[in-house]
C-alpha cells in the first residue's frame, strides 16, 4: 500500500506555549488540525529515518484517537519504531524515561495536564527531544514556523493499532511496541530510592493519602506505593484514568485538591498526603496539618536529597524558574553549589541537567524533578519526601520548621486571574513594561524598589537568549513581585501574580501567608491596576 499524501491548510493558531500546543479538544477535532501539527513536528526534525518515537498521553479523552494517526503519520514519515504505552498512557515523566531507557529518537506526549480533560475540556500535543526533555525553543519555533506554510501530511491508510495488546504490532515497515507504561519507570524509582526503608516506615503503621485525580498517575502510585511499598490498599484514591478525570480539574493545587486538603487539616489526618496533575509531572505535598509550598518543598528536598541512595553523593547544583521563590538559593549558598534561575517551563532546564551542572530542578506551579529525567515528576518527589520522612523519623511539619529555623522563610504566594480578557491582559502587561524604567529606584507605599526589569534568560550552556519571561520588581528588603501571562490556557488569557517575601531564620515565621504578604498584595493591585483592567475583584485561584 502506497503512503498517502494528504493535502492541507496551514492553520494560524499552531504556536506551542510553555508546554507544546494545548487548546480546547474541539479545536484538535478539526479535520487535518492533528495531523498537521504532528506533520510540522516531524518537516522540522533531521535523522529520524529508520529510529524509533514514544508515544503516550494522559489518557484524556482523544488520546487513542490522536495516538492512532500519529502512529500512521509516524509510519508514513519513515519512522523504524514506535514505543506506546498500554491504552495509548504514558505519564509525562514515564514518557521522558521511556526515551532515555530506549535511545529513541523522540517522544510525542498527548496531554493538557492539569486542564480538564473531555468533549468540552482541553487537549495537548507536546514533543520531546532524545533526552527526553520537552523541545527547545528553537525547536518549538521551527515547527510553529512550519505549520504556517505546510501543504500536505504523509500517513497510510491502515487499521488502528490494537493498544491494549502488550507486545509488538506492524504498521507497514513500522514496528508498534505497546509497553507496560509503568515497569521501567518503577524499576528506576527503585535505584534512586531506598524501597525497604520505605517499606519499613509503612509497616510501623505509618498512614498516607495519595489523590490521584483520576488521572495518569494511578496505576504508577498504585504498583509503587501499594504494591512495592506496601502501603495498605486504599492508600491510592482515585487511582483510575478516566477521559475526564471524574469531571474533575486535575490540578493538584489547594482549590481543586481541597478534599484532601481538607482531610490534611482534620483531626484524622494521616502522617502525609499527595497527589499530582493530569499527566503526572506536578505534585502537591501536604504533611498532617502542614501544606508544603513548592518552593518550601524545592528547598527541603534539594537539602535533604543525599538521604536517599540515589543523591548520597551530593547534588551538582539547583535550578529554579524564576517566579519561584528564593527559599532553595539559600539551600545552594549553604551547600556551596551552582544556582539558576531561569524561565518558566522545563524546557529551559534540559541544557542544565544534560551538562551535568544541576541536579535538582523546581517551579512553584508544584513542579519538582531530577536529573533522572528531563521532565517534571510528580511521584518521584512523593518518593523522595517519603525516603526523607523514613530516614530522619519525623513529621512534615518539625521538617518544614526545623528548614525555616536553618534558612528563614519565604512567604510565597501566586494570584492567578483565570480566562481575562485577552487585549486587557496584554494591556496591562505593556503598561507595566513602559513604566520599568521609572520604577527602578522609586518607592511603592514606602518600600525601595531596588530593581525593575522584564527578566531575559542567558542559557549559560548553548548561549541562547529569551526574553520577555515576566516583568519583576525587586525590593530592596528582598521582597518581589512578579507579573507574567500564562503560556499554557486555552480561554483568554491568564494573568499570574508572584509575591514573595524572605523572613530570616530568627524571624516570625507562623504568619498567615497572604497577611504576610498584605502590602505586596497591595502594591501589585497599585501598580497594574488589576481591578480596573481585567474587571475582577479577587484572583480566581490562590495557591
Ligand atoms: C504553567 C506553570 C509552569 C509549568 C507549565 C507546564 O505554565 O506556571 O511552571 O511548567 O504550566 O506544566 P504557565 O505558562 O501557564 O504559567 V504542566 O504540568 O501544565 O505540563
Ligand atoms: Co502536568
Amino acid at each position: 500500500m502506497p503512503i498517502q499524501t494528504i493535502e492541507t491548510q496551514p492553520f494560524s493558531d499552531q504556536k506551542p506555549g510553555t508546554s507544546g500546543l494545548r487548546k480546547r479538544t474541539e479545536r484538535f477535532a478539526v479535520p487535518h488540525y492533528v495531523e498537521t501539527f504532528v506533520q510540522s513536528i516531524f518537516d522540522s526534525l533531521e535523522g529520524f529515518r529508520g529510529k524509533t518515537l514514544v508515544i503516550g498521553g494522559d489518557g484524556r479523552y482523544f488520546n487513542d484517537t490522536a495516538i492512532q494517526r500519529i502512529i500512521k503519520i509516524a509510519a508514513a514519515n519513515g519512522f523504524g519504531a514506535v514505543k506506546v504505552g498500554q491504552g495509548g498512557l504514558l505519564s509525562t515523566p514515564g514518557a521522558s524515561h521511556v526515551i532515555r531507557h530506549s535511545r529513541a529518537f523522540g517522544g510525542i506526549i498527548l496531554s493538557a495536564s492539569h486542564n480538564p480533560g473531555g468533549p468540552d475540556g482541553d487537549f495537548g500535543i507536546k514533543y520531546n527531544v532524545g533526552n527526553g526533555g520537552p523541545a527547545p525553543e528553537k525547536l518549538t519555533d521551527a515547527i510553529y514556523a512550519h505549520t504556517k506554510t505546510i501543504t500536505r501530511y504523509l500517513t497510510y491508510d491502515v487499521p488502528d493499532i490494537d493498544l491494549s495488546r502488550l507486545g509488538v504490532q506492524q504498521v507497514r515497515g513500522m514496528t508498534v511496541e505497546v509497553i507496560d507504561p509503568v515497569a521501567d519507570y518503577a524499576e528506576l524509582m527503585q535505584q534512586l530510592f531506598d524501597f525497604d526503608r520505605i517499606r519499613a516506615l509503612f509497616a510501623s503503621g505509618f498512614r498516607m493519602q495519595f489523590d490521584a485525580m483520576h488521572a495518569v498517575t494511578g496505576p504508577y502510585a498504585t504498583r509503587i506505593l501499594e504494591d512495592l511499598l506496601g502501603a495498605p490498599k486504599g492508600t491510592v484514591i482515585n487511582g483510575v484514568p478516566l477521559p475526564d478525570f471524574g469531571g474533575g480539574h486535575p490540578d493538584p493545587n489547594l482549590v481543586y485538591a481541597k478534599p484532601l486538603y481538607d482531610l490534611m487539616m482534620g483531626p484524622d489526618a494521616p502522617d502525609f498526603g499527595a497527589a499530582s496533575d493530569g499527566d503526572g509531572d506536578r505534585n502537591l505535598i501536604i504533611g498532617r496539618g502542614r501544606f508544603v509550598t513548592p518552593s518550601d518543598s524545592l528547598a527541603i528536598l534539594a537539602a535533604n536529597a543525599p538521604r536517599a541512595p540515589g543523591y548520597a553523593a551530593g547534588i551538582a547544583g539547583i535550578a529554579r524558574s524564576m517566579p519561584t521563590s528564593a527559599a532553595a538559593d539559600r539551600v545552594a549558598e549553604k551547600l556551596g553549589i551552582e544556582m539558576h534561575e531561569t524561565p518558566t517551563g522545563w524546557k529551559f532546564f534540559g541544557n542544565l541537567l544534560d551538562a551535568g551542572r544541576v541536579t535538582i530542578c523546581g517551579e512553584e506551579s508544584a513542579g519538582t524533578g531530577s536529573n533522572h529525567v528531563r521532565e517534571k515528576d510528580g511521584l518521584w518527589a512523593v518518593l523522595l519526601w517519603l525516603n526523607i520522612l523514613a530516614a530522619r523519623g519525623e513529621s512534615v511539619d518539625d521538617i518544614v520548621r526545623d528548614h525555616w529555623a536553618t534558612y528563614g522563610r519565604n512567604y510565597y504566594t501566586r494570584h492567578d486571574y483565570d480566562e481575562v480578557d485577552a487585549t486587557a491582559a496584554t494591556a496591562l502587561m505593556a503598561a507595566l513594561r513602559e513604566r520599568l524604567p521609572t520604577l527602578a529606584g522609586s518607592r511603592l507605599d514606602g518600600k525601595m524598589v531596588a530593581s525593575a526589569d522584564d527578566f531575559t534568560y542567558l542559557d549559560p550552556v548553548d548561549g541562547s537568549v529569551s526574553g520577555q519571561q515576566g516583568v519583576r520588581l525587586i525590593f530592596s528588603d528582598g521582597s518581589r513581585i512578579v507579573f507574567r501571562l500564562s503560556g499554557t490556557g486555552t480561554v483568554g488569557a491568564t494573568l499570574r501574580v508572584y509575591l514573595e517575601r524572605y523572613e530570616p531564620a530568627h524571624g516570625q515565621h507562623d504568619l498567615d501567608t497572604q497577611s504576610a504578604l498584605a502590602p505586596l498584595i497591595a502594591i501589585a493591585e497599585a501598580v497594574a491596576g488589576i481591578r480596573a483592567r481585567t474587571g475582577r475583584d479577587a484572583p480566581s485561584v490562590i495557591t
